[in-house]
């Protein structure tokens, strides 16, 4: 909004052309957001303690967790508040690709509403069923990736990191990639979202190099001398990207350990389809394996542990899946597990970023 309202009036006053810059903007959208997140997170957790919103511990869960019951959870509204105000003040709001984010956000982030609401109500951690879970989440990609398929100045290549002469044309079968990555991403950041900040740290930092990704795919000098794909408009998405870093790490003022309050299913969903979404319009989806490469691990412990468990009729891999759990079970405090989980993003991320010299 402050863009059409004030780039305009730069031939009456010059200082305001730099709300042209990309850059400009998104360093104020990570400021904006931090300051809207920091100042309603106190209200927002107390609003959430009397109105008993508080987490149920499941009895089969690591034993330190059991003092977490009653943590108020559904922070994930916060989140997702700073996000679209501070985006809605930023960004331009002609560019297709914020409504989509904002579509996304506000799609995951009902149906992980639905089911944290079913969990309070309950007074059970049971929330949607698994499969009416997965089925509105699908439907809600499904919408994406449909959209994304017919969005005028995307194509349907698929970039391969590290072999820029490889760029297959996926045709229609891009929209079925897209769904899994989509829900794939969600689910992904949800599964990890089982330690104080283990989620939000790492989601803000992939957040934060695809800061850079949308910022270069959107700029045609530097996406030719870069050799990635352009895509036009996209650079618009760094904003959108710095309103969530900054509501990330607003939210990580709360939910550092000891946790005040947890993002729920609201939180973690609507990220991961942000995440998901966003590897797709920057044409970097297969980077968002390595950029996310917790959640990624995070996702395949569990699919080992399950299959094994099932394979062996009861024998593990681990000591218990998400392989968070894993660590704590075998003596590691729960904030070293969250510190090295960030220091291993961090790393993932700089690699990341190593690749589009590499190619
Ligand atoms: C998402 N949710 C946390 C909180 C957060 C198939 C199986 C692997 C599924 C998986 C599962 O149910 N995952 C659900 C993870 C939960 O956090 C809530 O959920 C929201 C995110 N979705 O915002 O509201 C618990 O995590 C802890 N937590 C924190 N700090 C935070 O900032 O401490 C969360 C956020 C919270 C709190 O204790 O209650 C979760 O873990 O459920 N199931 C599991 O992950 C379970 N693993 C399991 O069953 N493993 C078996 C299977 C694979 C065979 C095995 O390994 O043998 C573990 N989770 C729990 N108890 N809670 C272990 C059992």
């Amino acid at each position: 909004m402050l863009y059409h309202l004030l780039y305009p009036l730069k031939t009456v006053f010059g200082g305001f052309n730099v709300f042209r810059y990309i850059t400009f903007r998104t360093i104020f959208a990570i400021l904006t957001a931090l300051v809207i997140s920091l100042a309603i997170g106190s209200w927002c957790i107390r609003k959430l303690r009397e109105l008993q919103i508080g987490q149920y511990i499941r009895e089969d869960g690591p034993q330190s967790h059991h003092s977490k019951a009653g943590t108020p959870t559904m922070g994930g509204l916060m989140i997702v508040f700073a996000l679209i105000v501070t985006t809605l003040l930023w960004v331009d709001l002609a560019n297709p690709y914020i409504w989509l984010l904002v579509f996304v956000t506000l799609g995951f982030g009902l149906v992980g509403f639905l089911d944290d609401y079913l969990k309070v109500i309950r007074k059970q951690n049971r929330g949607l069923s698994g499969r009416a879970k997965l089925a509105i989440q699908t439907v809600v990609a499904l919408v994406v990736a449909l959209w994304l398929y017919y969005l005028p100045g995307l194509d349907t290549t698929l970039t391969i990191p590290f072999f820029k002469q490889l760029q297959p044309d996926l045709g229609w079968a891009f929209i079925p990639f897209a769904l899994l990555v989509i829900v794939g991403s969600a689910n992904a950041v949800n599964l990890t979202d089982g330690l104080d900040g283990l989620a939000i740290g790492p989601v803000t930092i992939a957040a934060a190099f695809y800061v850079i990704f949308s910022y270069l795919a959107g700029n045609a000098r530097i996406a030719a001398y870069l050799q990635i794909p352009y895509v036009r408009g996209v650079g618009e998405i760094s904003i959108f990207l710095g309103a969530l870093v900054g509501a990330g790490i607003g939210f990580l003022w709360f939910n550092a350990y000891p946790a005040q309050v947890f993002m729920g299913d609201v939180g973690a969903l609507a990220l991961g389809g942000i995440l998901g979404t966003v590897a797709l319009a920057t044409k970097q989806e297969i980077l968002l394996v390595l950029v996310g490469g917790v959640f990624v691990v995070e996702a395949v412990s569990v699919i080992l542990q399950v299959g094994f468990f099932k394979l062996t009729n009861g024998k593990r891999i681990f000591r218990m899946a998400p392989i968070h759990h894993h660590f704590e079970l075998k003596g590691w405090p729960e904030p070293k597990v969250i510190v090295r989980f960030w220091i291993i993003s961090i790393v993932l991320g700089l690699l990341s970023l190593s690749a589009l010299k590499l190619r």
